[in-house]
């Protein structure tokens, strides 16, 4: 039992009744690092570095609580001094190193390592401002940067520091290490984040622009900073290099301390590569092992023991290939080993599509990692059948045991226990705690004979959520939701292959349906969240188009009792806490083929919302669990989608005449959109829509209408739309990361 009224009396001379929120937040913040300091590191002998350009943790305090064993009881002594614990953890800042799916997936990894008890730490970098905070003006989406960072946090500064060699300059790297402590376990591990002590954030000027030439002063700044131009693609590989270099010397520096002769790395370390941004690693782990004596041959043969890559796309535009005389201008060094490299693949590899150093001569991250890695993994069993059969099938021809699949999944810490408290605790109640550790117990909720009382409640629990995030909205941004109305979620980043456009021309859909007299039985709310790249122009007209029609339905009395679009603004880790829990209706909806898992979907399920979605990424493993009675799935397969891709056959015109899809899609450019718009961006999504659509909306818009419909229809009977949630809840087990991590280990690091 701890003393909370001490702590806070020890460090404000308080009580907690006195006590600010903020000065509560401080005195726990307090509390948690000290509960986890006083866990020793894992240090058994093997470790898996975990190397990632990005680690979108959230914040941590309730989720620190919840593993240290400390919530119940935190928040129990809070309630009595009359103090709310959410209102609490929402004075902390969010810190957004992360975009999307891919660098949650690492903050869920690094939960679920430590919760097996496994020995393995996150790497990567310390960006003063993460990812840029979204506001929204004049109905567009407008940047700015996110300074999360305060005087105390969950950094601690390591003494750690090493010297990282580029052409023209060396940089000295500082250390801060956040503590992971592991779901009720007795050791704990760290995300480990390397930072710069020159930066300076007084050369950001308006918005999140800064001079991109100045490395000294902006290296670990912004994640991801536009690399649209050629001084933003230098400052990519400024940061990919600092964040392996110092990986690289910190791996061998803990092999060493353990004592390995380095001869023998591999039984010490082992290195996931969280999509190609940290590839530099494999050539940077041979510069410093044959510079410490060790002959090419064998520091080849070293590191592609130890290495073992992840790809987390087949879009070929997010596959990274540095030109090499960019290489040669940021780290010369590299270029002899990364040619050398190449040199033996064309020795023994005829075929160019493999080569790591292309005719036009820039490299080619993923190829490097495939032929100096022991281990390639795609994130979903469609995503790696398509990596073996299409987009890698050439390397797969060459090594087709280093290919491997291994399912996402998002740890239940965070997004049950945490953000849905309600039902975690019925939950125990019903099933006690062995799902705690065994997510696949959930399946005994099938079991469950109460039937009728399980509905009501898990009814009243998705009432209680709906209002919790009714409040989030209002004091968030002002919006006024209706928690009687079904909740239609889509929350992601912003991408035309996410098809966010084909969820707005439904909204154009059932505005004009409403108009046209036919009013729905139930109120529905449509809720989008996500940011677009500052670069990407497409994605930010889709924003806009949102952003209008929430206007003008909002402002018009015939329609806005039965249907209201709400678009999140800054959509964050913190907002899908309350997001998810609250909704009905899981929106997945992505052009077959391209997503290659996804980890929404997951959430939606376990939190008890049904799936609308295509065959694509985990949808269709959350398909196979479910069975097709309690998903709906629309849509056309990913063969059919990659064949189109293939033949060239997909006109986007032809559809756009059809008598159903002509007027939702010239919505966006009717007299009442343009009233409210840009003009600039309704006509140039319009004309995307009607000669290009690359990711083919309107190839499976009627389908997608005609199954949204029918689950509208599906919901008003509760009984049987409460069966299909108490399914996807029970078959949500197979998603838990503790999962997908036991698998890794199995297949992959082989950590004792
Ligand atoms: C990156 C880029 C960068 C350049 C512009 C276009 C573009 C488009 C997509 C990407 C994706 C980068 C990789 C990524 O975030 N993948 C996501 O990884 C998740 C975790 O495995 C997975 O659930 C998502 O389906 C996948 O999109």
């Amino acid at each position: 039992m701890i003393d909370l009224q001490k702590l806070v009396r020890d460090k404000y001379d308080k009580t907690i009744q006195e006590a600010s929120n903020e000065e509560l937040y401080y005195a726990l913040l307090d509390l948690s690092k000290q509960s986890s300091n006083s866990k020793p590191n894992n240090s058994s002998k093997k470790k898996v570095y975990y190397i990632s350009a990005e680690f979108l943790i959230g914040k941590l305090l309730s989720n620190n609580l919840i593993n240290l064993g400390l919530y119940e009881d935190v928040k129990s002594q809070l309630a009595d001094a009359g103090k709310d614990l959410i209102e609490i953890e929402s004075m902390e800042m969010e810190p957004s190193l992360g975009n999307g799916g891919l660098g949650r997936l690492a903050a869920c990894f690094l939960d679920s390592i430590a919760t097996l008890g496994l020995n393995g730490d996150g790497v990567g970098l310390n960006y003063h401002f993460g990812l840029f905070k979204q506001v929204f003006r004049d109905n567009q989406q407008f940047t700015q940067p996110n300074d999360w960072m305060t005087d105390e946090s969950w950094l601690e500064k390591s003494s750690k520091t090493y010297e990282v060699p580029f052409a023209h300059f060396k940089l000295e790297s500082t250390l801060y290490d956040i503590d992971v402590p592991g779901y009720k376990t007795e050791t704990k591990n760290r995300l480990r984040l390397f930072d710069l002590g020159c930066v300076d954030s007084s050369i950001i000027r308006d918005g999140i622009n800064f001079d991109k030439t100045n490395i000294l002063k902006n290296l670990t700044l912004f994640l991801y900073p536009d690399d649209s131009d050629r001084q933003g693609e230098l400052l990519r590989i400024f940061q990919q290099y600092f964040m392996v270099s110092n990986a690289a010397q910190l791996i061998i520096d803990e092999a060493l301390e353990k004592g390995s002769n380095l001869h023998d790395l591999a039984d010490y370390a082992v290195i996931q590569i969280n999509d190609t941004h940290p590839s530099l690693v494999i050539p940077e782990m041979i510069r410093l092992l044959t510079e410490k004596g060790i002959n090419m041959d064998e520091a080849v043969e070293i590191v592609k023991s130890m290495t073992a890559y992840t790809n987390h796309t087949i879009l070929a535009e997010a596959l990274e290939k540095w030109p090499l005389d960019f290489l040669e201008e940021v780290v010369p060094h590299l270029v002899p080993i990364i040619q050398e490299l190449d040199r033996r693949i064309k020795l023994s590899v005829a075929d160019s599509e493999t080569h790591i150093i292309d005719s036009s001569g820039r490299v080619h991250m993923a190829h490097m990692d495939i032929h100096y890695g022991y281990s390639v993994n795609g994130v979903a069993a469609l995503h790696t059948d398509i990596l073996r059969s299409s987009e890698l099938k050439v390397f797969y021809d060459l090594y087709p045991e280093k290919f491997n699949n291994k399912t996402n999944g998002i740890t239940f810490r965070r997004w049950l226990m945490h953000c849905n408290p309600r039902l975690s605790r019925y939950l125990d109640e019903l099933l006690g705690h062995g799902y705690h550790h065994d997510a696949s117990e959930l399946e005994t909720l099938l079991d469950i004979q109460e039937k009728d009382s399980l509905k009501t409640e898990l009814e009243a629990i998705k009432t209680h959520n709906k209002r919790k995030l009714q409040r989030y909205l209002q004091s968030h941004q002002g919006v006024t939701v209706n928690p009687d109305s079904i909740f239609d979620i889509q929350i992601k980043r912003m991408h035309e292959y996410k098809r966010q456009q084909m969820n707005a021309l439904y909204v154009i859909y059932k505005y004009l349906d409403i108009k046209a007299g036919n009013i729905p039985e139930r109120p529905l709310t449509v809720i989008f969240g996500g940011k677009a790249a500052p670069a990407y122009t497409i994605a930010q007209d889709i924003i806009h188009l949102i952003l209008c029609l929430s206007e003008l339905i909002a402002n018009d009395p015939a329609v806005s009792p039965h249907l209201q679009v709400v678009m999140v603004e800054n959509y964050n880790v913190t907002a899908a806490s309350f997001l998810i829990p609250a909704a009905d209706i899981s929106e997945q909806i992505s052009l077959a083929s391209k997503e290659a898992s996804g980890t929404g979907n997951m959430k939606f399920m376990l939190n008890g919302a049904l799936t609308l979605g295509t065959d694509d990424g985990a949808n269709v493993e959350i398909h196979e669990l479910v069975g097709s009675e309690n998903i709906y799935i629309f849509g056309k397969d990913s063969q059919t989608v990659i064949d189109l891709y293939a033949t060239e056959s997909y006109v986007a015109h032809s559809f756009y005449e059809q008598e159903g899809i002509k007027p939702l899609v010239d919505f966006i450019v009717s007299s009442d959109l343009l009233a409210l718009g840009n003009h600039e961006r309704l006509y140039r999504l319009h004309n995307e829509l009607i000669v290009k659509d690359w990711f083919m909306t309107l190839l499976d818009l009627e389908d997608y209408i005609a199954t949204k419909e029918k689950m509208l229809a599906d919901y008003e009977d509760r009984d049987a739309w409460l069966d299909k949630v108490i399914v996807n809840i029970a078959k949500a087990g197979f998603f838990s990361s503790d999962r997908t991590i036991a698998q890794y280990n199995e297949d992959i690091w082989k950590l004792s």
